[in-house]
């Protein structure tokens, strides 16, 4: 039986492991150009089988957040290539987060201070992080305008550029974020979206941009370099969907004949409880769904693992499990968990914005 610590597969990605550092927003991109003390986070984190990078905005549009990194300018891209360098030197595995955050942003992120965009204008009760006098601050997201659909395509086309810069910059694939409320999610769900045309309304018409977002990036770069994380059901950026079930159903089905590398699933409220009374969803049905359509990418869990959690999961079948928090303030956690060694506990005050301080200096076992 594989253990936590055994190799495994993910499309063309060899993992020595079975744990994945689950992308983790840190808010240390001045600029949104990623840098030398990024290349020294990952490049700790390297014994991961695989890095999920940080969320990755693909255009100016699509970032929401103060100082996180961006995908679409070249000197962004020979950033990310010192992360790449970095990992690869140390033996690790990096794929990165493509993202757009739709609705999830404030005016003063957006390019023109325009209106951040969405399937329809309503407004998210949520927050975005915006950094005054070096502080982050917690902000009400803006209101947004509804993208008319001639401008579907050029979003397709920007997460296309952003995958083939990915490549360039020596990732080893992309993961695409349509989960947590931000813009593939927001079109998926009845909570956001409220468009009486071709991407609105029936599941088939709100799961339309996402299937071709990831059809493009395959064509780009191929099904063997591309995950995808998705939330059925968190409330996380004030989303919400009538029938989660069928969505996400509907979905695997039409994911599993891509050859996609992984699906990366995060069970409940993202950072949050694993179950919901009120959103009930039956996670072993989704699998058994896209197996059964002949989806063959690693099926990655996450939310709120520990040793015991993760190992049992992987008995019953997941073949990779993501970790977030944990990895914050323990570089070395697979050796710890190897170990059953004790975790680092991480600095909330420093998880957005700052410098090496709560990021690159949590201490190994070993010094
Ligand atoms: C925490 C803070 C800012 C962004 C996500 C990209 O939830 C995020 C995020 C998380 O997926």
């Amino acid at each position: 039986m594989s253990t936590l610590f055994d190799p495994t597969q993910a499309g063309d990605i060899r993992l020595a492991n079975r744990i994945a550092m689950a992308p983790l927003t840190r808010n240390r991109a001045p600029g949104a150009v990623p840098n030398a003390l990024m290349a020294e986070y990952y490049r700790q984190r390297a014994s991961a089988g695989l890095l999920i990078t940080e969320a990755t905005a693909i255009s100016p549009q699509g970032q929401g957040y103060a100082d996180v990194p961006g995908l679409y300018s070249t000197e962004q891209l020979d950033g990310w290539k010192k992360v790449t360098a970095a990992v690869h030197q140390a033996g690790g595995k990096i794929v990165t987060q493509l993202w757009h955050v739709g609705r999830i942003s404030h005016i003063a992120l957006q390019p023109g201070n325009a209106p951040p965009v969405a399937p329809s204008a309503l407004r998210a009760n949520a927050k975005t992080v915006l950094i005054k006098d070096g502080v982050p601050t917690f902000t009400p997201t803006s209101e947004p305008r509804a993208l008319d659909v001639g401008e579907l395509p050029g979003i397709v086309l920007d997460y296309r550029h952003a995958a083939r810069y990915a490549i360039a910059s020596g990732f080893d694939g992309v993961e695409i974020h349509a989960a947590n409320g931000y813009l593939l999610d927001q079109f998926l769900k009845t909570g956001a979206n409220q468009r009486q045309d071709d991407y609105g309304g029936s599941v088939r018409n709100r799961a339309r941009l996402l299937l071709e977002v990831v059809r493009a990036i395959v064509d780009e770069i191929g099904g063997g370099r591309t995950g995808i994380r998705l939330s059925p059901v968190t409330p996380a950026n004030d989303i919400v969907d009538d029938n989660p079930q069928q969505l996400f159903d509907y979905l695997l089905h039409h994911l599993a004949p891509l050859g996609l590398a992984y699906i990366h699933v995060i069970e409940g409220a993202t950072g949050g409880a694993r179950t919901l009374p009120d959103r009930p969803f039956d996670y072993a049905s989704l699998k058994a769904i896209y197996r059964k359509a002949g989806g063959q990418g690693a099926w990655m869990v996450n939310n709120g693992y520990d040793k015991a959690l993760a190992e049992a999961a992987v008995a019953a079948g997941a073949d990779i499990v993501a970790f977030g928090r944990p990895y914050i303030a323990n570089p070395d956690l697979v050796e710890r968990l190897r170990r059953d060694a004790p975790l680092n506990p991480p600095d909330r005050d420093t998880f957005y914005g700052g410098g090496a301080q709560g990021y690159t200096d949590y201490p190994t076992l070993t010094g």
